[in-house]
């Protein structure tokens, strides 16, 4: 049975569920469900009014870190969570890292760079905000990320798994917005970006 993913691809919570379901072999449709203003429709499906909603066939779950930890017990394909405990536990601290500290910091440029002016059609990015976030916060993001791979890497851990889903689709907030990693002052970054984003399963999420 094919799955709906509510929420579409400019959320990167709902590309999380996407790359997913693309690195898994899963079918799925994708759904245009916008979480401003919280009609009713979205609460019935999550009490906190956020996308994506997972919907298999009369089962409905909502949050892209419960909906991928759900595939991965039902939708088969390959694993998407080490085995090792340690790896395992590095795997789910990356995920709440790039769930958290990554989303704030990546999606100033998504929202004023694509959001806003070609979804929203309201208005010129705020490219004063971006260069404070560029300057402040988009750092921080980047020597994390520095320090956790190794040289030559493209992958966080051993193999691909959630922990690349979620840091992916926060460089590809980067990536829609065309703000590049600076390959001088970031190359094990920049060299993971590219091969991350690169793969088929990004490509098929990207809006
Ligand atoms: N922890 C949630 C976060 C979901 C989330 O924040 N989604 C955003 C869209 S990218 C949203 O629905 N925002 C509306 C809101 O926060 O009110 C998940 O992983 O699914």
């Amino acid at each position: 049975m094919t799955i709906e993913i509510h929420g579409g691809k400019p959320s990167p919570f709902a590309r999380k569920v996407i790359v997913a379901c693309e690195e898994k072999g899963i079918a799925y449709e994708s759904k245009d469900l916008i979480p401003f203003p919280k009609s009713p429709e979205l609460l019935a499906l999550n009490p906190l009014g956020k996308i994506p909603v997972l919907k298999d066939g009369d089962f409905t779950i909502p949050d892209s870190s419960v909906i991928v930890a759900y595939l991965e017990r039902t939708g088969g394909g390959p694993k998407l969570y080490p085995e090792d405990a340690k790896e395992y536990a590095r795997a789910l601290f990356a995920e709440e890292y790039a769930d958290t500290k990554g989303i704030e910091i990546t999606s100033p440029f998504l929202w004023e760079r694509f959001i806003k002016p070609k979804l929203m059609q309201a208005g010129d990015p705020d490219e004063e905000r971006l260069a404070s976030v560029r300057e402040e916060q988009l750092p921080i993001f980047l020597d994390h990320l520095e320090g956790q791979l190794e040289e030559g890497a493209t992958t966080l851990l051993s193999g691909f798994s959630i922990a690349d889903v979620a840091m992916g689709v926060q460089l590809q907030n980067l990536e829609i917005a065309g703000e590049s990693v600076d390959a001088s002052r970031w190359p094990r970054t920049a060299h993971y970006a590219s091969a991350l984003l690169g793969r088929p399963s990004f490509k098929a999420a990207h809006p």
